[in-house]
């Protein structure tokens, strides 16, 4: 590590100590280079993808300076560093990204224009890494871009599958799923690291030795799979500092079976170790559903212990005692998916350190946080015993330990008070045993946190309540919030060269907090007009992208009203779908003359369902349904628009995003952790209509309830709504389009039945139809406040104004204070 150039090497110090220059020219010179060198194009001939490859292989060179010199800069101070653990990250595209954070993009921009290229159609040659399903992967990625800009010594760990979140195709209204090879035209900004690699055992059985007198553990693996490092450089905008993003890869160990080759079977040989390699093959696509899936288990482990390994190692490099461990690491926990980390640590230290079991206990206390990211059970995770047993024998009995200990402390805390005992169990009887992984991660944590205030309220009085009421003092709340680099900057560069002008500086892209200043011109008319032309550039560029998409024309005076995220039952994307049908049926019986009055509307919706989500399926079915029969008919026009789009993934949302006037975070209250999607909206000026669910009720508290449109039961009335729904009763609108869809007005009426059949009387658990009626006047609300153009754009500009606080530079800062202990190291410039 780290040899410094043999003394005779000294003249080359000249040629060593240089950077990259940044100026128009040295970029073409080296675009130019890597088409030849690297790309192995001739550089009078070369087309879009190869100058994206060659550019983005210029931009690579320029992160590598940065990461490395970030990266010796955090070897020498030695500061505590944090540790991301999360088993996914949505990174969407790095080009256009990263030539923002470099502060490069004009000159990139000049430099490929002189050579007869265009940035912008360079940028979209890219496709997207999806190594992640939704919300709680962007949110990892826009938690790393914060920790690099405010230069945190941070690391982020996780795995580089092979085949990102499927690709969504659709064929007749319905949804198939193919695979995202997103590798196949090679991956610029990864760096390939062949010697940082460690192996990562499974199976086998665990037999006592004594060691020094002492007895001890020891497990005897059964299979050894190889974890090869790939580095992903997340640069920070505004600094230098470049941070890290390590996934990853399976590989074969390189231990032979000599056996094997021995008997002839040299073939089969080779085809079985090539099999480790499916480990990191391919992402699960069902977030928020637990299946006790081995491969899926295999996955948590061999990217946990490969992390670790990889942390201790770096830890042992300048520290010999392990009591210092808490001084230098902090591990975060997303989620519950990497929480075999807890129990990791506990083996190193315990079996291969030789640490006493209270020693080690005390060290995992201290260095794990741990954030949940729903209040669904069915999300929480939970081990069958067997299938851990099996796979990780040594784990299964230090959790039983853990456990066991647990139990102790509670038992003297509360007494002889089985159900509670039970219930906070690490371990859950019953037909299939099991080990509760939000259980374990709670208990070794010291903070555990939830994603909003809401969140962390129902944490506290319901899902942990037991918990809270044992550690109080563990319970945070975490504000999820965005990185503005990425959804302003990259995303809508019109409004954030508009933002910037108005504020008379570009700090607001590292501090958020300045986009207040813009309340002051809110009803300013030159502002107004400027904010109304940048969101009609935006439209524009959302119409075109649809009708390329599905031929439909559709009308920029219109409304573009918005709900894109994963298909959820709970997210209600159903309810949109149902008052679509109800605005299509007023429309159908209007008088021609009141048709005048009708806010036209284009309705877009975009998601990807779980593969296997049967209700999911069916309402992006219906969604086709309804948009085949609406955008037909003649009589409807331009009044209503729906469509669907497909494969909706990090780069349709930063075209959607900046081009929606409305957008919609409609989940029944009490179920949406906290939701990201509607921060984006609300930074680009997009209203809001929504429930008062996770984020969107802060949301309120910053921009005011006159700003944005509210409906819906709150959260403290759903319970008894549910209780009683057998007697309170869907409004008659409500019964109405539902029958349209029972009746098969529009096709598919067997295939629909259960859609329906889910959503009508006792069964209506998301509260579809008591929700109905207050959903149509906000949307009515809505409709109106939108004629009123100077109203509507007054209440856009708070919107941006009032998004401050869900930068994801403001949850970044809160965690490394309250959380981490964690302080910024700034690599000089
Ligand atoms: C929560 F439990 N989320 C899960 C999961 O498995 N996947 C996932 O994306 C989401 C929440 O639903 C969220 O409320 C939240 O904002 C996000 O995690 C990040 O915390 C909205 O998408």
């Amino acid at each position: 590590a780290g040899l410094g150039p043999k003394p005779q090497a000294e003249r080359m110090f000249a040629l060593m100590d240089r950077f990259l220059s940044n100026d128009p020219v040295s970029l073409q010179k080296d675009i130019l280079d890597h088409v030849e060198y690297t790309v192995a194009r001739s550089r009078f001939s070369f087309d879009d993808f190869e100058a994206y490859q060659a550019l983005a292989h210029s931009v690579r060179d320029r992160l590598i300076e940065r990461w490395h010199d970030t990266q010796q800069y955090f070897k020498r101070k030695d500061p505590k560093r944090l540790y991301f653990l999360s088993l996914e990250f949505l990174m969407g595209r790095s080009l256009s990204n990263s030539v923002i954070n470099l502060g490069i993009r004009d000159q990139c921009a000049d430099a490929l224009s002189q050579l007869g290229f265009e940035y912008e159609v360079l940028a979209e040659q890219e496709g997207d890494a999806a190594l992640g399903n939704g919300g709680l992967a962007r949110l990892s990625a826009c938690q790393m871009d914060s920790l690099a800009t405010l230069d945190y010594p941070a690391w982020g760990y996780g795995l580089r599958y092979q085949y990102g979140l499927f690709r969504q195709v659709i064929l007749d209204g319905f949804q198939h799923e193919q695979p995202d090879y997103w590798l196949n035209f090679g991956n610029p900004w990864e760096i390939e690291r062949v010697h940082v690699s460690y192996p990562v055992k499974f199976y086998g059985t665990v037999e006592e030795e004594t060691l020094n007198g002492k007895s001890c553990k020891v497990w005897l693996p059964g299979e050894t799979v190889e974890a090869v490092a790939y580095d992903n450089p997340i640069p920070g905008y505004g600094t230098r500092n470049t941070i890290n993003l390590r996934l990853w890869a399976a590989k074969p160990d390189g231990q032979y079976d000599m056996e094997s080759y021995n008997t002839g079977d040299y073939i089969n040989a080779v085809v079985n170790r090539q099999r480790a390699e499916t480990i990191s093959c391919v992402l699960y696509p069902d977030d928020r559903s637990y299946q006790g899936k081995e491969l899926r288990l295999k996955q948590h482990y061999f990217f946990v212990s490969a992390s670790l390994q990889d942390i201790i190692r770096r830890f042992k490099d300048g520290h010999n005692n392990f009591d210092d461990f808490p001084e230098k690491v902090a591990l975060q926990l997303n989620d519950t998916h990497p929480s075999l980390a807890v129990v990791e640590v506990m083996r190193v230290l315990v079996d291969e350190e030789h640490l006493g079991w209270d020693q080690a206990w005390n060290i995992v206390c201290r260095i794990f946080s741990f954030t949940t990211h729903t209040v669904l059970p069915e999300a929480l995770e939970k081990i069958p015993v067997d299938l851990l047993g099996s796979l990780l024998p040594r784990h299964l009995q230090i959790i039983y330990d853990i456990n066991f200990n647990f139990m102790e402390e509670l038992k003297k805390r509360i007494g002889l008070d089985f159900n509670r005992l039970s219930q906070m169990s690490i371990v859950e009887e019953g037909a299939v045993k099991s080990i509760r992984m939000a259980n374990l991660s709670i208990v070794c944590s010291h903070t555990v946190n939830g994603v909003s205030r809401m969140h962390s309220e129902l944490l506290k009085t319901r899902v942990f309540k037991d918990f809270y009421e044992l550690w109080p003092h563990k319970f945070q709340y975490k504000t999820n919030g965005v990185t503005q680099r990425r959804w302003i900057v990259v995303s809508n560069p019109s409004l954030c060269a508009l933002i910037s002008k108005w504020l008379g500086t570009e700090a607001w892209i590292r501090d958020i907090d300045l986009l207040i200043g813009l309340q002051e011109f809110a009803a300013d008319a030159d502002l107004h007009q400027e904010w109304k032309m940048v969101r009609k550039v935006n439209k524009m560029r959302l119409a075109e992208y649809i009708e390329a998409m599905s031929g439909v024309k559709v009308s920029l005076d219109a409304m573009f009203d918005v709900q894109i995220k994963r298909i959820h039952e709970y997210k209600r994307q159903l309810l949109n779908i149902l008052s679509i049908i109800h605005r299509y049926d007023c429309i159908k019986n209007m008088e021609k003359t009141q048709r005048r009055k009708v806010v036209p509307r284009v309705c877009i919706v975009g998601g990807k369902a779980a593969p296997g989500y049967e209700v999911a399926k069916k309402i992006i079915k219906l969604c086709h349904a309804v948009a085949e029969k609406i955008n037909n008919d003649a009589d409807v026009g331009d009044l209503l628009k729906l469509i669907f789009v497909p494969d909706y993934n990090v780069s349709v949302a930063e075209l959607v995003i900046p081009g929606a006037d409305l957008s919609q975070h409609i989940s029944t209250a009490g179920h949406e952790a906290s939701g990201t999607g509607c921060m984006k909206f609300l930074m680009n000026g997009c209203l809001l209509l929504a429930t008062a669910d996770g984020s969107t009720v802060e949301i309120i508290e910053e921009i005011g309830e006159e700003n944005m449109f509210l409906f819906g039961a709150k959260v403290h009335e759903v319970p008894a709504l549910r209780e009683k729904s057998s007697d309170h009763k869907a409004p008659l609108q409500f019964s109405h389009v539902v029958r349209m869809v029972r009746d098969g007005h529009f096709g598919f009426k067997d295939y629909f039945k259960s859609l329906c059949d889910g959503v009508e009387g006792d069964s209506d658990f998301y509260l579809l139809g008591s929700d109905f009626a207050s959903y149509l006047e906000a949307q009515a609300a809505a409709d109106k406040a939108f004629v009123d153009q100077e109203k509507w754009t007054q209440m856009s500009i708070l919107s941006t104004a009032g998004s401050g606080r869900f930068s994801s530079d403001r949850t970044i800062e809160d965690y490394a204070e309250t959380t981490w202990g964690i302080e910024p190291c700034k690599c000089p410039s």
